[in-house]
């Protein structure tokens, strides 16, 4: 550390210098995130300093945090879900490992993921010393649940299904999932870190929450499709009980228990996604939805049109096609078969799919 202080504006221009290196998302087509919406910027300045690690000395943001349980508890049919927010889907998924390793004691535990599992799941068995057993895809890459049953013995402690996949925007088939986690009786936890924002504002309804009764928790992430700020993620799961295995006690805090993952926890983000659900309402989150889904499909037509094929017909706006150049002004990603990903963000707009598809048209397919 310096010995005597910087000046505020020697500081924040070496700041600014810094903030300029970073990329705007005007060009990014490869990410999950997206700039958040005005109503979560100013709602998150408001809430800097608080913390929901000792909810008791700020009973105002620990109401938010109650109200946004709520809110996503009633949009996957569930008023009543149990939950608390949380850093993001990586922490939501150890969450679940954590409470389904603790529903059922076993010498080796193992859970049963599809292969287009997020690799939070593999940090999950790190941490917690279980298996993960990896289940196939089917030719559209959503989890073949035909083969799940193979893949589990008397130690498995929870099955996973994905609800809007990271590299392929896949709804697993959760229904049959739910039928045979019930059948087993075994813990079902789906991760909708990303689709959990997007499914419930389609026209068409895909079961994918808790009116499947097989369905125990569920990841789904404000930060990526709600337009919060970083971090805000949520655990949900069917009923608040299932919490009271993680508790330890806090004896010198305001509440004598948590069973979160994080001790100090920022209110922020959490202000800032109760914000833009209570701005927006359904019908406002139901427009932002549709404008990505139609700017999905508008990117899907002009790249086939271009001569680059879609790799499969995406559930939500994640769109992959063969092909690997694209010109250097653009990010995209690459999935692990080697396809190329854009993710349509509410920021990847009717006018940046037409510059992204004039630029391609300069390239030869
Ligand atoms: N589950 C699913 C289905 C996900 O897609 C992700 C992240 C996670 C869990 C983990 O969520 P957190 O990263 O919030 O813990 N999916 C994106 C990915 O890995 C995250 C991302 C976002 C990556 C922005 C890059 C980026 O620029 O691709």
């Amino acid at each position: 550390m310096r010995e005597t202080g910087c000046p505020e504006e020697t500081l924040f221009s070496f700041l600014s210098r810094k903030r300029r290196e970073d990329l705007g998302y005007r060009n990014i087509l490869s990410s999950m995130c997206t700039p958040p919406h005005p109503v979560a910027a100013r709602a998150h300045a408001m809430f800097l300093e608080t913390n929901l690690g000792d909810p008791g000395l700020f009973p105002g943001t620990a109401d938010l945090e109650r109200l946004l349980v709520r809110r996503l508890g009633a949009l996957t049919h569930l008023p009543l879900a149990g939950g608390y927010a949380t850093s993001g889907g990586t922490e939501s998924n150890i969450q679940a490992f954590r409470i389904a390793k603790k529903r059922k004691p076993t010498r080796s535990p193992n859970v049963v993921v599809p292969e287009s599992g997020h690799f939070s799941f593999q940090k999950a068995s790190d941490i917690l010393g279980i298996e993960v057993r990896a289940a196939p895809l089917d030719a559209e890459f959503r989890m073949d649940v035909d083969a799940v049953d193979g893949l589990m013995d008397k130690d498995t402690i929870a099955l996973i299904g994905i609800a809007g996949t990271t590299e392929y925007g896949m709804i697993d088939p959760i229904a049959h999932l739910s039928d045979l986690a019930l059948d087993r009786e075994v813990f079902l936890h789906v991760d909708a870190a990303f689709g959990g924002m997007v499914i419930p504002f389609l026209d068409r309804q895909i079961p994918f929450d808790f009116r499947l009764p097989g369905v125990d928790s569920i990841s789904i992430d404000p930060h990526k499709m709600g337009m919060s700020t970083i971090p805000a993620g949520c655990l949900l799961v069917r009923d608040p009980e299932y919490f009271s295995s993680l508790n330890v006690d806090t004896p010198y805090l305001t509440v004598k228990q948590e069973y979160t993952l994080a001790g100090t926890r920022p209110g922020a983000p959490v202000a800032a996604a109760v914000a833009v659900l209570e701005y927006l309402g359904l019908e406002g989150m139901r427009a932002v939805v549709a404008g990505c889904m139609e700017n999905t499909r508008r990117l899907i037509e002009g790249m086939e049109t271009l001569g680059y094929e879609r790799a499969v017909t995406p559930d939500v706006n994640v769109a992959t096609f063969s092909g690997d150049r694209v010109p250097a002004t653009w990010r995209v990603s690459r999935t692990r078969a080697g396809h190329m990903r854009i993710v349509c963000m509410p920021h990847v707009d009717r006018d940046v799919i037409e510059a992204f598809l004039e630029d391609m048209s300069g390239l030869d397919a």
